[in-house]
């Protein structure tokens, strides 16, 4: 087992991450070595999708099919062995499938049967104990020996970021956005990865090809949401129990608290959004439904807890699930699309009555809390709405800076630097903020500026380019470049998404982020240098010295 591509990684000896015998995650050695040699396979259907588009052949199954299975190989996403073998089966029969339309248009166009990588030719073995072995060619550092550790760290920096792009594609897909070009580069960088470059140059730009490609994915899922939900408006939402029968839905796939949505309609359960799931909240074609009734909880690393105290069902839709044994609610929960857990009910197509029946059979909350409500609901369309105030404020004195604190959450004691400097942010700042990072602080009273809510909610973790759509409107407006704004982004990462969207910070220029609570251990001490001579990319550090540093320079 070799896996080292989240926050939470075994750190000790530097660069060996999860090899043991368990991931921190709780991953099993087994399950990560087939979800490796499931990339492997991957990366030879992306081989001969390459190829054969020079034909004219392309198969939208095959190039939606690809990035969902990668998606499974995410942080928290698929502990299941049995279902990573059927992604891995499915692949291998669309490799064999395209390799067969490839060589016979070759044949019939004249023209020489390439060799291509390593990858497009393992032939799958048929039980799993045989693919384990096969696992070990398909290990990520695979090669090390023989490999700079800085080609290696960057070999991983694509691995991943890559990674973060396919869940976003899939996530777009499922609102029916898709574009030929972008899974025309996604095989082609896919294929690239699976070739095990020694060219750091080419790495690099990779990454930064990465980071591009997902700039368009982002736009796409935006698309697709706000034609699918309408636009997030600012809305107040309740954050604590309301009695009643009870579904919770966590991860981002909208599409999914919708069906739930309709299908409960008029059955007498109040529906709740966890984690990712509470900008929800703000889309009108959600929010319009009486009975979806607030958000429960807080970020993905509390959900044992959460979920445990929980008196309903509970459905997750996408990343990120955790161990549902510990709290003993594994019969009540569910999993959706790319999501498993073994054990644990999957839910196929769009008929969620098993976990409408489960909630009715359950207690549902005996009593109404005290109503607790916060505002969310800041994507592009409202902070663009919001964006002549906000320049006016800015022309006038009254706001100062902009701060994006934002992205995952994790249960690690020195994320308290978050919230930390959210809170002494000074009072003529506006924080903005997305992903799951923001229950760091999000309950919390920040006031106003002239009517202008400090803390400013975006939304999920993809949303972040709505916060870049405000970044290049502001710097329209002021006439300067977006590194020339009074705004500073300090990032909590921790997975493949918010590796992603730092490549696209970083493809797009942007330049001094703080990233915190550590550095990728994957990235080597070359690398972070390469990365702050570049870019100004940083750790955090303390509060007190960031900010110092922040609004110094500002
Ligand atoms: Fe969090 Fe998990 Fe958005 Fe991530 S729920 S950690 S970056 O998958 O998705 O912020
Ligand atoms: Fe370790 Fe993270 Fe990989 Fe899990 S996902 S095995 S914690 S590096």
């Amino acid at each position: 087992m070799f896996c080292i591509q989240c926050e939470q990684t075994i750190r000790t000896p530097a660069g060996n991450g999860c090899s043991y015998s368990q991931g921190m995650c709780g991953k099993l050695a087994a399950t990560s070595d087939l979800q490796d040699l499931l990339i492997y396979i991957l990366q030879g259907v992306s081989a001969y999708a390459e190829k054969a588009r020079a034909f004219g052949i392309i198969d939208p199954a095959i190039d939606t099919f690809v990035p969902k299975a990668f998606f499974a190989t995410l942080t928290n996403v698929n502990f299941d062995d049995e279902r990573i073998i059927e992604y891995t089966k499915q692949a291998y029969a669309y490799r064999t499938q395209l390799q067969a339309a490839y060589e016979a248009a070759c044949k019939e166009q004249g023209q020489p049967v390439e060799t291509l990588i390593p990858a497009a030719s393992l032939v799958l073995a048929s039980v799993k104990e045989e693919m384990l072995t096969q696992a070990a060619q398909a290990i990520p550092n695979r090669g090390k020996e023989a490999v700079d550790e800085d080609i290696m760290g960057l070999r991983l920096l694509c691995l991943y970021g890559l990674k973060g792009a396919a869940a976003y594609m899939e996530h777009a897909r499922v609102l029916d956005q898709t574009d030929a070009e972008v899974a025309a580069k996604f095989h082609q960088i896919m294929a690239f990865l699976g070739s095990d470059s020694v060219d750091a140059d080419k790495l690099f730009a990779t990454a930064m090809e990465i980071g591009q490609l997902n700039y368009s994915v982002m736009a796409m899922l935006d698309k697709g949401e706000t034609e699918a939900f309408g636009h997030p408006e600012p809305t107040q939402v309740n954050m604590v129990a309301v009695k009643g029968k009870a579904i919770l839905v966590s991860g981002h796939d909208m599409k999914d608290l919708e069906l739930i949505l309709q299908q409960t309609q008029g059955k007498g359960i109040n529906v709740f959004t966890h984690g990712e799931m509470l900008p929800a909240l703000a889309y009108p074609e959600l929010k319009k439904y009486p009975h979806l009734v607030g958000n429960y909880g807080s970020a993905w690393q509390n959900q044992q807890k959460e979920f445990a105290n929980f008196p309903g069902a509970v459905v997750m839709t996408s990343n990120c699930i955790i161990d549902p044994n510990v709290g003993d609610y594994a019969d009540r929960i569910f999993t959706r699309s790319i999501v498993g857990w073994p054990g644990v009910t999957h839910i196929v197509g769009d008929d969620f009555s098993a976990v409408i029946d489960k909630a009715l059979a359950l207690e549902g909350f005996a009593y109404d809390e005290i109503p607790h409500h916060i505002t969310i609901g800041f994507a592009r369309n409202a902070l663009m709405a919001a964006a002549p105030a906000v320049v006016e404020n800015v022309k006038n004195g009254a706001i100062k800076h902009f701060f994006l604190v934002g992205g995952c959450d994790g249960d690690k004691a020195e994320r308290s630097y978050f919230t930390d400097i959210a809170k002494a942010a000074p009072k003529d700042s506006i924080i903005m903020t997305l992903g799951c990072g923001k229950y760091k602080f999000n309950k919390l009273s920040f006031g106003d500026i002239n009517g202008i809510p400090r803390l400013l909610d975006i939304g999920q973790c993809n949303d972040a380019y709505s916060a870049i759509q405000l970044a290049i409107a502001l710097s329209e407006v002021f006439e300067c470049e977006i590194n020339e704004l009074p705004l500073s982004l300090v990032l909590s990462w921790f997975e493949q998404k918010a590796i992603v969207i730092l490549l696209t910070l970083l493809s797009l220029g942007v330049k001094n982020i703080r990233t915190g609570p550590s550095a990728p251990a994957f990235l080597t001490p070359n690398l972070l240098k390469v990365l702050e001579d570049k870019f100004g990319l940083r750790n955090t550090t303390t509060v007190e010295q960031d900010l110092n540093a922040i609004l110094n320079v500002a």
